[in-house]
């Protein structure tokens, strides 16, 4: 089962367009004022393979290559992204809804999206973050982006699923 309700857990990624640009107190100021609990955070260089599998859904698209070459900071000359786990009730919906539509034109002027971020020539999306688009989405990111050693606190819903991964392992080897 996702982790939806009162411990709900949510990744957000502040991307290299956000670090080239001097926005990661603007926005962490923001999503602090939201009152979550900050579970895990730190700042890491994003491979190749990293990227592709945050973005697997997006294998189809013809701006993947870019998007990849984004992440993993090719565009911006940036080496790293920085990576937050929050939770609390409803924070995927309330970060998702803080960040902002997709694309920075579309967004509410007053999300994250729509004041910071912006559209560059030849389409790629400075959008600033990454945030979780629904629970389920959430706990494969979180557990793609972190160990579970680096979380401040153990989140219930992976304990559960480790455990019962190291059941099936020692049923397997029996
Ligand atoms: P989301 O980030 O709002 O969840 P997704 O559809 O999951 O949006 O797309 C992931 C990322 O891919 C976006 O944040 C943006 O960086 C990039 N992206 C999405 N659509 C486009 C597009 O049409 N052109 C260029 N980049 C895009
Ligand atoms: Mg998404």
């Amino acid at each position: 089962m996702a982790n939806a309700g009162a411990d709900e857990a949510t990744l957000v990624l502040i991307k290299p367009d956000a670090i080239q640009r001097r926005q990661v107190g603007l926005v962490l100021e923001r999503l602090e004022r939201l009152g979550l609990e900050l579970v895990g955070a730190k700042a890491m260089p994003v491979s190749r393979r990293l990227a592709e599998e945050h973005y697997n859904h997006l294998r189809d698209k013809p701006f993947f290559e870019e998007l990849l070459k984004l992440l993993c900071g090719e565009l911006h000359g940036v080496p790293h992204v920085l990576a937050f786990v929050y939770a609390g009730p409803d924070a995927v919906a309330r970060v998702r809804q803080l960040a902002g539509a997709t694309n920075p034109d579309r967004a509410e002027p007053s999300s994250i999206r729509g004041s910071l971020g912006r559209n560059m020539p030849g389409g790629v999306m400075e959008n600033v973050i990454h945030a979780s688009s629904d629970p389920q989405e959430a706990e494969r990111e979180i557990m793609l982006w972190f160990r579970p050693e680096e979380l401040l606190r153990p989140l219930p819903w992976w304990t559960k699923k480790t455990a019962s991964r190291t059941t099936r392992a020692r049923r397997g080897g029996l």
